[in-house]
């Protein structure tokens, strides 16, 4: 059950919080939800549903495994990762993009300018190079990713290379390129500020994108214009971009120097490395994540589809294979479409359980070169580009559909005003272990309706017939 303001909230059919909604109160759903690790409706004020709030400001929200059903990642549904406070939005009239340093004719072009540059459209993954920190031991701190902290998107826009031509194109000596992000600092941290090297730069695969999926690219998402360094990880995917300079030499910035830095191997767990030692975070890693099941499902005895995607970094992926115990043996899965080398490849496979009791899925990708996924994870000072076969547990009974002993509903069977009710505020593991009988639930509902939860005369009857189904002891 939900517990809005009742004077404040507006529903929308997503659950999501729409309107009216004050910025403080999506502030608390977000520090509730985060504390609870579950989904709220924080993160509708940005359009998107469903997500792990991880930060609710600067915002930083993760894409449940269910996100892994989709070659082309819903924008809705696409992870977020600021370091800063969102920047006011510029008026698109407003925006100009300066280049500067060693280029032969510094120029500043307006969108419309760049716009008449050739237009590309690429799929490409946007991973965050922690995606998965939370999973390091021993612990490193960072924002604790799990799986979600990566997406693919259709991004369209122009060749940074072309850009670059309308200032005559890079003098002799241009070293690395340096974008500068226009978002707001908190405190005294460093602006966000990043280098790509000249020939990444002049890579006919590094765009600077004004379109995600169709659309203009979202502000959140560093509209009207960011950089896309395809195949490398999402911090050198610079949001806001209204500057570029050219340089001789490496930039000294902290967004260079201290973070985003990797041995380039593991080295012995707990380690400490002097980031001189270290070299800037590139290239993405070949891995793989299961959308379903979900891990801790109970299943019954019968064929099962294992769905997920694979990706790479501009190595396409070639094949993915899957294992039903836990990498005893394992076997090819069916892949998706072709997306391009970029772009997450979507693979299926189906399995009939042959025998009860807790089994462990896992899925393994490999790409053109030969790379592929570990069973073991090395070890880096800030828990970077991890990609280890991931583990799946799934239970497998005649009783069926349970999760930790109690049942679960069939995806996609939540009946209507559940989600704006109750899953706005509850995570649904919360909801089904409370154990209560109908008449409990019909009490629990009176009270949250006091607290302010929109639950309308007409779905209560459906309401109570589900939680009482899927909410009591078996
Ligand atoms: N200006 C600016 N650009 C930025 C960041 C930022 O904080 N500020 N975060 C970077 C990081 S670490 C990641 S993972 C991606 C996330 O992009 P997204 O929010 O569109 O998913 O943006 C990158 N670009
Ligand atoms: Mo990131």
């Amino acid at each position: 059950m939900g517990r809005p303001d009742r004077n404040q909230g507006r529903r929308v059919q997503n659950g999501g919080v729409v309107g009216s909604v004050t910025r403080r109160r999506l502030f608390e759903l977000a520090t509730a939800a985060a504390l609870a690790r579950s989904a709220t409706p924080a993160s509708s004020e940005h359009g998107k549903r469903d997500m792990i709030v991880r930060s609710a400001r600067p915002l930083d929200l993760e894409m449940p495994l269910s996100g892994f059903q989709h070659p082309i990642t819903p924008i809705d549904q696409f992870f977020v990762r600021c370091h800063h406070y969102t920047p006011a939005a510029v008026k698109i009239a407003d925006w100009r993009l300066e280049l500067a340093g060693l280029v032969n004719t510094p120029v500043t072009l307006t969108l419309d300018e760049l716009k008449q540059l050739p237009r590309l459209e690429l799929a490409a993954v946007l991973e965050c190079a922690g995606n998965g920190r939370a999973f390091y031991e021993p612990h490193v701190p960072g924002m604790q990713w799990e799986y979600g902290g990566v997406g693919c998107a259709r991004w369209a826009g122009v060749r940074l290379g072309d850009v670059l031509k309308k200032a005559g194109g890079v003098k002799e000596g241009a070293l690395d390129v340096l974008f500068d992000g226009a978002d707001t600092p908190m405190g005294s941290m460093p602006k966000f500020q990043r280098t790509i090297t000249v020939q990444k730069a002049l890579d006919p695969d590094t765009l600077l994108v004004y379109e995600m999926n169709g659309e203009p690219l979202p502000h959140i998402h560093g509209g009207p214009v960011r950089l896309m360094p395809s195949g490398w990880a999402g911090d050198s995917w610079v949001k806001w971009v209204q500057r570029i300079e050219v340089l001789d030499k490496p930039f000294e910035g902290f967004w260079m120097k201290s973070a985003y830095r990797h041995p380039g191997h593991g080295v012995p767990p707990g380690t400490a490395v002097d980031p001189a030692q270290m070299q800037p975070v590139t290239n993405l890693k070949v891995k793989s994540a299961i959308a379903t099941p979900a891990p801790n499902s109970g299943i019954s005895m019968r064929p099962v589809k294992i769905t997920g995607v694979a990706w790479s970094n501009g190595s396409p992926v070639t094949e993915v294979d899957v294992s039903v115990d836990g990498g005893s043996t394992w076997h090819p899965a069916r892949m998706g479409k072709d997306h391009g080398r970029y772009a997450f490849r979507l693979f299926e496979t189906t399995w009939t359980p042959k025998s009860e009791g807790e089994h462990v899925l896992m899925s393994r990708a490999r790409n053109a070169a030969g790379q592929t996924q570990g069973m073991e994870q090395e070890w880096n000072p800030s828990g970077y580009l991890w990609n280890v076969v991931q583990r799946v547990p799934v239970s497998i009974g005649e009783k069926s559909e349970t999760v930790d002993g109690m049942r679960r509903a069939p995806a996609g069977s939540h009946p209507p005003g559940y989600d704006a009710a109750c899953l706005s505020c509850h995570k649904e593991d919360v909801i089904i272990q409370q154990h209560l009988t109908r008449g409990q639930w019909e009490k629990e509902i009176d009270k949250m309706v006091r607290w302010g939860a929109p639950v309308e005369e007409k779905h209560r009857g459906a309401l109570l017939d589900y939680l009482a189904r899927f909410g009591q002891k078996k």
